[in-house]
């Protein structure tokens, strides 16, 4: 009896939340919140995002439809098949058929996913995809760093070679420009070096649809890119001018608080801003 109220409560106290938080969301934030929250995911602004989209979309679909017909028979069985109804439990092998039929409809699917996501997954992981027209490397930007709990950003500098004298280091904010290239989306791809001082991290930035593990020992090279109509049209209504970064691997206990900000400027502004670390670097001895 105790057990059942528990639970009752317990479920009741849920259903309270479920509804005030959607009902209001500052209700978690505890203020008000900015007016580009959404609940779902934020708007994109990646030259890729249109397509993680439409796969995030394609397996959406196909999750809930699944969820809604297993959910369905399982709530339809507990109502047939309840004492109630029917007190005399029935042995049976099993049905060859549908055994057949519930492994081949999963196979399919799964088939279906793995075949559309190809040539995304190629221009977003393979290492071609940083290449330019003559096969040459594309040229590193900055290495993102990541250690419990901080982000950094290493930049070469103006000769272009990490090691060297004139490397500066960005702490929480990764700026990187937009690459104005008229229009041309694979010529604004931006490579970095992602690794990690201590333990697995994630670099996740939402809004460019972009995650990453970050490994100890191992050196990745990665690419965004950023579609710059998208871009304007996310700043048109937006204060704040930069994006999240979030580590999305429980890596410790500071995890909660490992983020940063990626900031894209103009090209001309992102050489201004080198210019200005650079300063900064040096400015003090
Ligand atoms: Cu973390």
């Amino acid at each position: 009896m105790l057990m059942r109220i528990t639970v009752t409560l317990l479920m009741a106290a849920l259903l309270v939340f479920g509804i005030v938080s959607w009902a209001d969301y500052d209700f978690w934030l505890m203020g008000p919140s900015p007016s580009h929250y959404t609940w779902w995911w934020p708007e994109e602004m990646s030259t890729l995002g249109q397509h993680a989209d439409n796969l995030f979309w394609l397996i959406m679909v196909m999750v809930t439809v699944m969820f809604a017909i297993t959910m369905g028979a399982l709530t339809y069985s507990i109502w047939k098949f309840s004492a109630k109804r029917q007190d005399k439990a029935v042995f049976s092998h099993g049905s060859h058929k549908l055994e057949l039929l519930w492994t081949a409809i999963p196979a399919a699917l799964l088939l279906v996913i793995a075949f559309s996501q190809m040539s995304t997954f190629a221009a977003m992981q393979f290492d071609s995809s940083m290449e330019d027209e003559n096969g040459e490397e594309l040229p590193v930007l900055c290495e993102i760093w990541a250690s419990q709990f901080d982000w950094r950003f290493r930049y070469p500098g103006r000769d272009g070679r990490f090691g060297t004298n004139d490397d500066f280091e960005s702490a929480y904010e990764l700026v990187m420009p937009m690459r104005d290239t008229f229009g041309d989306p694979d010529k604004k791809k931006v490579v970095f070096l992602l690794r990690s001082r201590d333990v697995l991290h994630s670099f996740f930035v939402p809004h460019l649809r972009f995650k990453r593990d970050a490994v100890p020992g191992m050196t990745q090279r990665i690419w965004l890119g950023v579609d710059d109509e998208q871009l304007a049209e996310i700043m048109a209504d937006r204060e704040d001018k930069s994006f999240d970064i979030i580590c999305a691997e429980l890596c410790g206990w500071g995890h909660y608080k490992m983020s940063g900000r990626v900031r894209v400027l103009p090209d001309a502004e992102y050489e201004k801003w080198v210019d200005e670390m650079t300063a900064l670097q040096f400015g003090n001895s």
